[in-house]
């Protein structure tokens, strides 16, 4: 088998670091593996397999010799370093929002659309984690009774936020509320003991950019712009795992049990629902797993053809590294690498 060498960007973030672990987990067939960060992590080291790797800063010149670059060190690093990669031969899979609207960019969720994927398309976007996990669950539902609306709610871990955010929520579970002033940097308002619905920026109608992402990435991977979509997305007190309330109105008529047995047989879910035995999702127990969870599956009778779901996925695995490494598995699998 051929080895390849991969450079992870953001080695030293909450997700570069699950993607490093991810590519030793999957046994990733790695040459080389390249760990890049900012000049302030000069220094450091990363482990893989055992052994320690230097971070190195991450600079024009990276790039050289990369097969595959994994991004994840925000968006403005995204849209200066990728087509710089791409420009030297790399295949650029991007975690961040840089390109995932851009029109000659595949946004890829595998278990939805790996048929997109091609030798002319060498950078790659990664969707946001509260989208992956949404369409990895419906689109099954999508293929046989075709979704005509969509409303969500999430309940985001502070991991989504990366290293800063989930110290934040500790050091507020640590501190004694009753005699210290609670400190907030990352999030607007405390979030220990609290639930904050606001992610990402505020938009002019009154939506953040993380509802809005939801919406338009969520049309663009199930390739449908006629899906009605609208989303709330809420941060809760949890380090890690996202959930999400969906309700959703098909056009075909399909019962509960239907959805069950559908999404049972599709790669990459986990049906967790009997009620009577308290078997529902919660992201306690989906910490740290790859696939996606989904429950409390029901008719919603409130219109005519109406299901509510929750789903449950760990934001850092198949939100993030887990979709990232094997959109790389797949270009392996197609010969496009
Ligand atoms: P994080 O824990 O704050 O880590 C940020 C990473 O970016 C660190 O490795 C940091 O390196 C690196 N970085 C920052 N500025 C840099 C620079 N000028 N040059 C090179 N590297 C730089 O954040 P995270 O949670 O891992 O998220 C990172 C990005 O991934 C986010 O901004 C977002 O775009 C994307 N993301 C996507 C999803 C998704 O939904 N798919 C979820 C979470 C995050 P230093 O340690 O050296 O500062
Ligand atoms: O907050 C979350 O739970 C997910 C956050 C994702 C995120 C965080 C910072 C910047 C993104 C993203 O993936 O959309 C970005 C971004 O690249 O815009």
């Amino acid at each position: 088998m051929k080895n390849y060498n991969v450079a992870v960007v953001g080695a030293t973030g909450v997700v570069g670091q699950e993607m490093i672990k991810m590519l030793e987990k999957r046994k990733f067939p790695v040459a080389g593996l390249k760990l890049l960060a900012s000049q302030r992590s000069i220094g450091k080291t990363g482990k893989f397999h055992g052994k320690e790797i230097e971070i190195e800063e991450l600079k024009e010149n990276s790039f050289k010799g990369i097969k595959i670059a994994l991004f994840s060190a925000g968006s403005e690093i995204s849209k200066k370093f990728a087509p710089i990669a791409s420009k030297e031969g790399s295949f650029v899979i991007d975690n961040s929002s840089a390109w995932r609207m851009d029109r000659d960019v595949p946004l890829v969720v595998p278990e939805v659309n790996e048929h997109i994927l091609s030798k002319e398309k060498k950078i790659i976007a990664n969707p946001n984690c509260s989208t992956i996990q949404m369409v990895v669950v419906l689109n099954p539902i999508h293929q046989i009774a075709k979704i005509k609306r969509i409303v969500v709610s999430t309940y985001q871990a502070v991991s989504g936020a990366g290293k800063e955010a989930m110290l934040e929520l500790q050091n507020q579970k640590d501190a004694d509320i009753t005699d210290k002033k609670i400190e907030n940097k990352v999030f607007p308002y405390q979030i220990a003991y609290n639930v904050i619905p606001h992610i990402d920026l505020f938009m002019e109608d009154g939506y953040t950019r993380e509802e809005i992402k939801m919406v338009k990435e969520t049309q663009k991977i199930m390739n449908d712009g006629s899906i009605k979509v609208t989303a709330t997305c809420v941060r809760v007190p949890v380090f890690r795992g996202h959930s999400e309330s969906v309700n959703i109105e098909t056009e075909k008529k399909i019962s509960p049990e239907e959805v069950k047995n559908i999404l049972a047989e599709s790669c990459g879910i986990i049906v967790w629902d009997d009620v009577a035995k308290l078997k529902y999702p919660v992201p306690l127990y989906c910490a740290n797993k790859e696939e996606t969870f989904v429950g409390r599956i029901r008719s919603d009778t409130s219109v005519e053809n109406g299901l509510n779901l929750w789903i449950v996925s760990d934001n850092l695995l198949k939100g993030a590294a887990l979709n990232a490494v094997q959109i790389a598995e797949c270009l392996i699998n197609k010969g496009i690498v």
